[in-house]
């Protein structure tokens, strides 16, 4: 635990601390709610400390995450919404003004307003959310298109090249570091026997065919805070990863968090399947703000949710066989555990390729 009474004094925030303590689900970064006295009233805030092993350049980071958030703002403001600072994160400043402060031990971190009246969730509940929680980073991605200035930061180099995270996991069987490989042919023959797949989307972003896009690169169902009482999604967060990238991924990654019957970490996975309405919902809240897509995104819909949970299968893997340096782990087997699980549900997703298929068809008309 850090001293968040110490890093609450790097940050204008107007209102004396009270208290804080660890907060959400998040496998990478430390994250605080805090609770403060603003002039007698008690207001929450979430400080958060960047890991920057994952994100080796935390300042770039914060680079695009000011730009992207302040261009959220802008345009709610310019919308007339009347509670613009719900709708985006909004990053509280440091004493020189910057969006971030240094702690003494050389750590960067961020304060944002805790956004009240809305939560994540790591498992959902019904198709209105998997709609909401679509249709928001579908808008997301429609907000950032009109970013205007330099192209954003890659703050995690070739994020979502998959092919290149499968050579990833072969330099760690090879290397071996926790004499693990062994036990793990089943699973590493598995991530081998998918390489044509690996490489199908950067393939045709290479060729053309699929559009390069400012895309959000983590839209896992627990980083859209939908409202309590609507289920409206309300804010898009986690803005770490958005950056240039393929909007497939974004899609993807909603099917592979939505759409299984179980949790992300389950280890039970026998059962496993694929909720072709909450597929549905997903695609139709998509599509209702992702309007700008061409037709080859179209075509890959459907396989972007089997490409996604096979890249995070695999980095599941690869980070077991490295010793569980990059996940934040809660049990000795945790990483293995989610590998099996994302692969157990490629696999019933590679049985259902075809209804999905049938049902983007059927929503697109
Ligand atoms: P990680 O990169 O580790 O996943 P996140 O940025 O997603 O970190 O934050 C972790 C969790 O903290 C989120 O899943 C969400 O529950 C909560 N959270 C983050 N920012 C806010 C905020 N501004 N208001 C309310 N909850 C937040
Ligand atoms: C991480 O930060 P979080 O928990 O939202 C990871 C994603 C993975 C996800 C798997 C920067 O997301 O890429 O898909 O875990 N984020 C990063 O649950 O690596
Ligand atoms: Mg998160």
């Amino acid at each position: 635990m850090h001293d968040l009474r110490a890093i609450s004094l790097l940050f204008q925030m107007r209102a004396d601390f009270i208290e804080a303590h660890d907060y959400g689900s998040g496998h990478i970064n430390d994250t605080y709610c805090a609770t403060y006295n603003q002039a007698g009233h008690v207001v929450r805030f979430i400080h958060q400390r960047i890991n920057h092993h994952v994100f080796k350049n935390p300042i770039a980071v914060m680079e695009n995450v000011s730009r992207v958030t302040r261009h959220a703002l802008a345009n709610l403001l310019a919308q007339g919404n009347p509670e613009a600072h719900r709708r985006t994160l909004t990053c509280i400043p440091a004493h020189d003004g910057k969006p971030y402060a240094i702690d003494a031990d050389g750590n960067v971190w961020r304060t944002y307003p805790f956004i009240e009246g809305a939560r994540g969730y790591d498992e959902i509940e019904c198709n209105e959310q998997a709609y909401q929680a679509a249709k928001a980073f579908g808008a997301f991605q429609k907000l950032t298109a009109d970013l205007t200035g330099e192209r954003l930061h890659e703050t995690i180099p070739d994020f979502h090249h998959t092919p290149k995270r499968l050579e990833a996991l072969e330099a760690a069987v090879r290397a071996d570091h926790v004499g693990r490989a062994a036990g793990l042919q089943p699973e590493i023959a598995f991530a081998r026997e998918r390489a044509t797949d690996c490489s199908r989307i950067t393939d045709m972003l290479a060729s053309g065919a699929i559009p390069e896009r400012v895309t959000h690169n983590d839209t896992k169902l627990n980083n859209v805070l939908l409202d309590e009482a609507t289920a409206e999604g309300i804010c898009v967060i986690d803005l770490d990863t958005t950056m240039p990238g393929c909007a497939l991924y974004d899609f993807g990654d909603m099917v592979r968090t939505a759409a299984p019957t179980t949790r992300e970490d389950d280890p039970n996975v026998t059962q496993i399947g694929v909720r072709l309405d909450r597929f549905e919902a997903l695609v139709k809240g998509y599509l209702s703000t992702a309007d700008f897509l061409n037709q080859a995104e179209l075509s890959q819909l459907a396989f972007s949710g089997k490409l996604i949970t096979l890249e995070c299968g695999i980095r599941f893997l690869t980070d077991y066989l490295n010793g569980d340096t990059y996940f934040k782990i809660k049990r000795p087997d945790h990483n293995l555990d989610r590998c099996r699980n994302q692969f157990a549900f490629v696999t019933a997703l590679e049985a259902n390729l075809d209804a999905m298929d049938e049902i983007v068809q059927r929503a697109i008309r």
